[in-house]
């Protein structure tokens, strides 16, 4: 049993604790230099530092009344879908029935976290990553329907819209039947979002731009009358006056004419959404539909998708969730070689593994949920590595569920092929975990960078640095004998300070690899895909850790059921991610690592010379 008695720090104490922390390091720091404090756990683990505030306690995102409020809207919709949905039938048809649609129009489904004077739920980030789970463990396909629409499709006008374009389109999209769609990515633009061609022309008058491009795997784009379009526009500094060009974001109606949409892509998975490419020819977009201001629509369209990004985190902990129940079924009753197949240690292996990352992805999603609702502001890196290890977690969870189940796992019938298909394109869209990765790696190394760079200033100027070089200089010299290092012994509760001290050995190695490869690279490092990759590595199993290590003191300190079971799932977490975490820091510093890297390059170089493979069958000869 869990002991929950005397040892236990209460949560207020926990609270205290924490806001004690932060105080002293943010009044440490402002006395040292005025730098504004980013209050991203993750970001600052890039520095070594720790700022608790984001992941301990892990947040308490609704009161009573706001958990009866998502639970009254939750509840339905998951009867309704277990009752009237069948996920098969959308993929044949191509689009949910119409029967489905109209019910979740009309029960405000396309609205979840508009404002009520528009027509919404008012639901919460929390509430939102709830219906997420509900839409995952039921179809893949749906939530992309759902999430496409109002996660990144009229999110931007909540989130930028002046008050008129608030009034004019959100009652549209929340309850009047119209699909709204964001139209980032075009035929030479995916992952390098910046790059976009489409462009939009001001009018001599000043009153409209005429936009001309195409977009590419738009998500509603052949049934979408607004969209979230981005294009680049001429926009003169007003300091300098200079013309440059900048992407801006417009809200455009199919109704200005002069948009188009090609057919539907035949896709893998999610083949009951519509993608298609979009078309602008000489469409005319009045000045009032500039979202976020002329020049702003790179920050715009990073936004609306950091904003979205939880949401698949919880959708994905929902579809693994009906995995593993699926696997569970067979495992309790399966019986090969004269015994039940959950008796072997091979499939309880599988089973915990697929529990834990369905526990990490589930915990990710809604603490970064919960810290939003609580007012954050600093969560993009968290978000990113919720996308990243979500969709990774899940295709893993899924795979091994129909490793279970075998053959059966295989036949179409058991759901779960389906699944698989459905899942892979997560790991592509809403930012392609690959370059997620670089973004984690890259936007901590520059915070990290920032401050070596204060610190070389401050050694200019000594006497007027006193503070920022003395506690730089005493933090690395404990570091040095081996003190002095991260704690997060005081956040969590007693069964778990082993696995906090892995956790916090996990962050001063990876701040100190941080640090070597600024030493090493500086702004070089910006090309060391290799080692950015393992860097982000590290980065998001620190994140699980923490995650599962704050969740499991949670469910400990409210003496919840599942506490027993979830501190066991966060002492294997532990003992795993922190050994990852070594092994890929190692890989980032060791001569016999770099040097494969470098062969890497070579045969990756190779192949791509000649075309494809360059070795031969061992027969040698040629076919
Ligand atoms: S929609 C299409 C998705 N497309 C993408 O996600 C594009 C991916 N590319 C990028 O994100 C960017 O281009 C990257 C940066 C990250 C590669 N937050 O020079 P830069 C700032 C804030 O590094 P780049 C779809 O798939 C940066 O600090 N700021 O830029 C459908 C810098 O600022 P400054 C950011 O090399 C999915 C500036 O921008 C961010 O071009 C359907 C330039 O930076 C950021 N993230 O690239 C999904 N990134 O100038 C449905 C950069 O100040 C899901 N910056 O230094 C459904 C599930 C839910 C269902 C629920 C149902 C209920």
């Amino acid at each position: 049993m869990i002991r929950t008695g005397a040892t236990v720090v209460s949560r207020s104490t926990i609270l205290k604790q924490t806001s004690r922390y932060l105080q002293t390091s943010l009044a440490r720091r402002s006395n040292a230099n005025k730098q504004t404090v980013n209050t991203s756990f993750m970001v600052n683990i890039f520095r070594g530092e720790i700022h608790p505030l984001q992941v301990f306690p892990y947040p308490e995102a609704a009161d009573q009344e706001q958990k009866e409020y998502i639970q009254s809207i939750a509840q339905p919709v998951q009867r309704f879908f277990t009752e009237r949905y069948d996920p098969a039938e959308s993929e044949r048809l191509g689009h949910p029935p119409q029967a489905v649609l109209d019910e979740l129009w009309e029960t405000g489904g396309y609205g979840l976290m508009a404002p009520e004077e528009y027509g919404g739920l008012n639901m919460s980030n929390t509430g939102y990553a709830t219906m997420g789970s509900v839409v995952g463990a039921v179809d893949l396909g749906l939530a992309v329907v759902l999430g496409a629409h109002q996660s990144i499709g009229w999110k931007g006008i909540l989130l930028y819209g002046s008050d008129e374009q608030k009034r004019k389109y959100l009652p549209m999209v929340t309850t009047g039947r119209t699909v709204a769609a964001f139209a980032l990515t075009e035929p030479g633009s995916g992952s390098d979002a910046g790059s976009i061609r489409s462009r939009a022309v001001k009018s001599a008058c000043g009153k409209y731009y005429t936009l001309n491009g195409s977009k590419l795997w738009i998500t509603g784009g052949g049934i979408a009358d607004v969209l979230t379009v981005f294009a680049r526009t001429e926009v003169t500094d007003s300091k300098t006056g200079q013309k440059k060009d900048k992407v801006t974001a417009f809200v455009v109606e199919r109704s200005f004419g002069g948009v188009t949409s090609g057919p539907p892509e035949d896709k893998m998975g999610i083949r009951c959404t519509n993608t298609t490419e979009v078309y602008f020819d000489d469409v005319k977009i009045p000045v009032e539909n500039v979202l976020g201001g002329e020049g702003n629509g790179f920050k715009v369209a990073m936004n609306i998708l950091n904003n979205g990004r939880f949401g698949m985190a919880a959708t994905l902990a929902g579809t693994m969730i009906a995995c593993i129940a699926k696997a569970t079924e067979h495992a309790n009753s399966r019986i090969q070689f004269g015994k039940n197949i959950k008796e072997f240690g091979n499939v309880q292996e599988k089973m915990a593994r697929m529990t834990i990352l369905q526990y990490v992805t589930q915990s990710m999603g809604f603490m970064v949920a919960g810290n939003m609702d609580h007012g954050s502001k600093d969560f993009h890196l968290e978000a990113a590595i919720s996308k990243i290890f979500s969709s990774e977690a899940a295709w893993h969870v899924c795979d091994e569920a129909i490793q279970i189940l075998g053959g059966n796992g295989f036949m179409k019938g058991t759901g779960l092929e389906k699944v698989l298909r459905d899942i892979r394109i997560y790991r592509i869209f809403e930012g392609a975990n690959d370059v997620l990765r670089l973004f984690v790696a890259l936007s901590g190394i520059q915070y990290a960078g920032s401050h070596l760079k204060e610190l070389q200033l401050a050694f200019k100027n000594p006497t007027a640095n006193l503070g920022l070089i003395f506690k730089e200089g005493s933090r690395r010299v404990a570091r040095s004998f081996g003190v002095g290092g991260s704690d997060l012994g005081p956040f969590v509760v007693e069964p778990l300070k082993e696995s906090a001290n892995l956790c916090a050995e996990s962050i001063d190695s990876f701040s100190l690899a941080v640090e070597a490869l600024l030493f090493k690279y500086g702004k070089r490092v910006v090309e060391e895909q290799f080692l950015l990759i393992r860097l982000a590595d590290s980065a998001i199993d620190i994140y699980a850790m923490v995650n599962v290590l704050s969740r499991a003191s949670r469910a400990v300190r409210n003496n919840l059921p599942s506490a027993e079971q979830e501190v066991l799932m966060a002492k294997v977490w532990c003992v795993q991610a922190s050994g990852r975490v070594q092994n890929n820091l190692k890989q980032i510093n060791k001569r016999v690592y770099l040097e494969s890297f470098t062969a890497m390059s070579q045969i990756a170089r190779k192949v791509c010379e000649n075309g494809g493979v360059v070795h031969k069958l061992p027969l040698e000869i040629e076919l």
